[in-house]
């Protein structure tokens, strides 16, 4: 180990790129590790504990992190398709803190935004009713103007919603095994190895950057797959850090499933960019028995570094996670399947209201030294808790045309599922033709969405930008749906 920890306290001031990760990797191999499986598809109950823990992820000693029921991060939840599950969520913390249920179609007096904190020492109990398909999902915490700083100590997990129907489907389903669950995150650590989110004017401005990268919370592990098709659930639950994701020998990726459920048929792709908030799954194959790389390419949000100062510095590809193949373990599937069953959105613009919705930066420097939470904003406007942005009405259907200025945003709205109309007047891109709740806009993407579940005042929506410093910043706003 002394080595090891040598060679990460070298690291400090090293551009984040292939050489040292790679290099840690040789070093001291690990077995990635899988978030703990809380399976709730049986007894339909499950109860988190937001707590603090010590977590050690460098070898440089470490400091206080937060969890779900562990020290850091939360359980994978597996959630039963088609039926109502009991939450309960202890907050032993001494701050606020709230439980975002990302991706649910559920009212907004259960959605766990801004609105439904839980204070320090009590508990809430919202009741999930999951009327939607397969899907993977995620939670963290978003309380206003703290979301990124809790976020980023580890408030957030992995939600499976489950119809038990997966084998039918040919898909790989031995959670840890031939399923895995990968929670990509970027942080800094400093001297001492503990969690740095101090924000400099760039990280502001541009939202958080790390230079190390982690997976599940772990940093330099190998993740050991079986000899046959592996499934990649991937969620990017970074602050900021934008992920254009690829295996190093180009082997072929098939998308199965994008945020909100499953294609109708397996897509090869060979590259997939996910930005915060977006989960995509894929399933690799690993028949050949050969090892390979998942590795990301620079943060395209960084390429405009240069008006920042200098946060361009950190460009160039980075190994994400290695995989080696141990032929011991079960391989159950040898084939990528046919069919899915996925149901896609059908494409079509049917005459309804269409809204345009601007994410707005922040000009100047004037505007960058404001408080710090009313910088950026929608439509000309700063959150505000107080303020009611839209009233819709249930059952309603509009097209929104997002638009995004100097930087690309990642735009979620909650409490729906909406489809992809267009990116820039094109067809959408393959890894936007299925169900979203977040997407990447990168100059105009006009989205098709359909208002199904309730929010009252008192319990609105949210939609915003899932760069959790921009989103922290007043890049929020709410509706009621009633
Ligand atoms: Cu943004």
């Amino acid at each position: 180990m002394t080595n090891r920890r040598a060679f990460i306290a070298g690291l400090a001031g090293l551009p984040f790129a292939t050489g040292p990760l790679a290099a840690i990797a040789q070093g001291s191999v690990r077995a990635l590790a899988m978030p703990p499986l809380l399976d709730a598809t049986r007894d339909r109950h499950f109860r988190l504990t937001a707590q603090k823990g010590k977590t050690d992820f460098t070898g440089l000693g470490g400091g206080e992190t937060w969890g779900f029921n562990q020290s850091f991060l939360g359980p994978t939840l597996r959630l039963p398709a088609g039926a109502s599950t009991q939450a309960q969520i202890d907050n032993t913390l001494s701050e606020k803190i709230s439980v975002h249920w990302h991706g649910m179609l559920i009212p907004g007096e259960v959605d766990g935004g801004p609105h439904q904190t839980i204070e320090p020492g009590t508990t809430w109990f919202p009741e999930l009713d999951l009327t939607q398909p397969p899907a993977t999902l995620w939670y963290h915490s978003h309380v206003h103007g703290d979301t990124g700083r809790q976020v980023q100590r580890g408030l957030a997990g992995v939600i499976h919603v489950d119809d038990g129907r997966d084998d039918a489907r040919g898909l790989p389903i031995s959670y840890g095994v031939d399923d895995l669950t990968l929670v990509l995150q970027d942080r800094r650590f400093d001297r001492q190895g503990r969690i740095d989110y101090g924000l400099s004017m760039p990280d502001q401005m541009m939202g958080f950057m790390g230079n190390v990268i982690l997976v599940n919370g772990q940093l330099g592990t190998q993740a050991v797959v079986p000899r046959g098709i592996v499934r990649l659930r991937l969620l990017n639950g970074s602050n900021a850090r934008i992920y254009p994701l690829s295996f190093s020998d180009r082997r072929e990726m098939h998308l199965i499933a994008t945020d909100s459920g499953y294609l109708n048929q397996p897509v090869a792709i060979e590259s997939l960019v996910i930005a915060p908030g977006e989960r995509y799954e894929v399933l690799v194959d690993f028949s050949g028995g050969e090892a390979g790389t998942l590795v990301s390419s620079a943060n395209p949000n960084q390429m405009m570094g240069g008006m920042m100062g200098g946060a361009s510095t950190a460009g160039g590809s980075f190994v994400v996670v290695p995989f080696g193949v141990d032929a011991r373990l079960p391989a159950r599937i040898l084939e990528i399947p046919a069919d899915l069953g996925g149901v896609l959105p059908d494409g079509e613009a049917r005459s309804v209201n269409t809204r345009q919705i601007t994410l707005d930066m922040p000009m100047g420097m004037g505007m960058m030294m404001r408080r710090s939470n009313d910088r950026f904003a929608i439509n000309g406007q700063s959150f505000d808790m107080g303020r009611i942005d839209l009233s819709l009405s249930k059952g309603a259907t509009e097209i929104w045309q997002v638009s995004s200025n100097m930087m690309m945003h990642p735009f979620h709205v909650h409490g729906v599922r909406f489809q992809v109309l267009a990116e820039n007047g094109k067809k959408p891109s393959i890894q936007n033709s299925g169900w979203k709740d977040t997407v990447l806009v990168n100059g105009r993407v006009d989205i098709l969405v359909s208002f199904e579940q309730t929010a009252d005042r008192a319990n609105p929506f949210m939609y915003h930008c899932h760069i959790l410093e921009h989103e922290d910043g007043g890049m929020m706003a709410q509706f009621t749906v009633t």
